[in-house]
């Protein structure tokens, strides 16, 4: 029998390899430091990104989870999908509860897995495929903000982007997101979008600060990557994690604080990077919002909110919209 999985490469290993070069070149330039949150992302870092979703403090994963068990039939049905798209598919269990409710309305065909790393696409896309029999996964690897144009336009479609990841972008890319997710999609297709929202600031540090160290582990972990990747020689710990709240952006900002003067050397960047004492390097931003926000930002590029839906104690939300 004809194998119903297939794979399509839009992002090869070497030019991940380049553009972390060039993002790490521009980023401990600026001021203050920064490098983007996917390169938390390695093996070990997806490893502990797991564990941080066990942690009683972090309560996003447990709280979308509990909004997909409630609603994830109306979220079939409003959708009228018969493929699922989903971008950044690092949620499998999350993916099960959309395409059972879809596959309960008799119209699923397609799910189309999206996401940066080929290996962990290859193992998901077999996995679901044996256990949805007749379901077609064709796993896309790609950089959603670079290559959602490449995103198969078959079929009426449902994009999913969970867990709050579009917290990870700053307003500016947020909206060219939202632009992009909006022009790739046709009249009728959906967004179901995954937001963490405001709330009390202790639970919101809690979530980020966790008592066990595994967000500071997460957050060093980058460091790591840096090392094997451009053979640098950072001593991991020489820098302390924090993760404040930034009131006026309505973010939660991770930093890496070097704990001494020290320089850094980068061979295959061709340069060393100092660091003062107490200064930051930002290693990811979490953007909350407020619900009336997101429907708002989405309008603003063309997308309407059809439905949302939030948990009983109102942490997180997601939203369902159309083109
Ligand atoms: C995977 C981006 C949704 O922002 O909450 C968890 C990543 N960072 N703890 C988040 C994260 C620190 C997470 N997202």
């Amino acid at each position: 029998c004809r194998s119903l999985v297939s794979v399509e490469v839009h992002l090869h290993p070497d030019e991940a390899r380049h553009a972390l070069h060039a993002e790490a070149l521009t980023g401990l330039c600026h001021r203050p430091k920064e490098l983007s949150p996917k390169w938390l992302y390695d093996e070990r870092g997806s490893q502990l990104f797991d564990d941080i979703t066990r942690l009683p403090e972090y309560y996003p994963t447990r709280r979308e989870r509990e909004i997909l068990l409630e609603h994830a039939h109306e979220v079939a049905r409003l959708s009228g999908a018969d493929t699922l798209i989903e971008l950044g598919s690092g949620t499998s269990e999350k993916t099960r509860l959309l395409l059972g409710a879809l596959r309960r309305t008799g119209r699923l065909r397609r799910f189309i897995p999206f996401d940066v790393s080929e290996h962990f696409l290859r193992r998901a896309a077999a996995t679901l495929a044996r256990d949805y029999p007749g379901l077609r996964v064709h796993a896309v690897v790609g950089d959603f903000e670079r290559h959602l144009a490449y995103l198969p336009r078959e079929g009426r479609r449902l994009v999913a982007f969970l867990g709050g990841t579009i917290g990870n972008f700053k307003p500016a890319a947020r909206a060219r997101f939202f632009q992009e997710v909006a022009h790739s999609l046709a009249p009728g297709d959906g967004l179901l979008l995954g937001t963490d929202l405001i709330k009390d600031r202790s639970r919101l540090f809690a979530a980020y600060n966790d008592s066990a160290g595994v967000t500071a582990e997460f957050n060093r972990n980058v460091l790591h990557v840096l090392n094997r990747e451009l053979g640098a020689n950072f001593d991991v710990n020489a820098f302390a994690h924090l993760a404040p709240f930034d009131e006026e952006q309505g973010w939660i900002e991770m930093r890496l604080i070097s704990q001494r003067p020290q320089w850094v050397h980068l061979p295959a960047l061709r340069r060393s990077a100092h660091f003062d004492a107490g200064e930051v390097l930002r290693t990811e931003v979490s953007c909350k919002f407020r619900p009336q926000q997101v429907e708002s930002e989405l309008f603003a590029a063309g997308l309407h909110l059809a439905a949302g839906w939030t948990d009983r104690a109102r942490d997180f939300a997601l939203s369902l919209a159309f083109k």
